[in-house]
């Protein structure tokens, strides 16, 4: 059967869970983050390699769509850089 699109759900909690997401390429992503702790940066998420940043208010799922086009390991942290999450896009 064809997947059009493919959701993870990630708790932000002192860190990320999971903290590795596990993709195929060529199909469209998104990523929704909810934050569930009053933990300071983790009010941001960022990523260069996957070309995002958002913040994340409390207790409010925030949706990103992250690029499937290249297999590999790509990772996303918080806003200071101190929780580090991954996501992983195979082929
Ligand atoms: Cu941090």
């Amino acid at each position: 059967m064809d997947q059009k699109e493919q959701n993870a759900t990630i708790i932000v909690s002192g860190g990320y869970q999971p903290e590795v997401i596990k993709l195929k390429q060529g199909i469209p992503a998104k990523l929704s983050f909810k934050r569930v702790s009053e933990q300071g940066c983790l009010d941001v998420v960022h990523s260069k390699e996957l070309g995002f940043e958002a913040t994340l208010p409390f207790d409010v799922v925030k949706v990103v769509s992250v690029p499937t086009d290249k297999a590999g390991e790509f990772s996303f942290s918080c806003g200071m850089d101190m929780f580090f999450g991954k996501v992983e896009v195979e082929p």
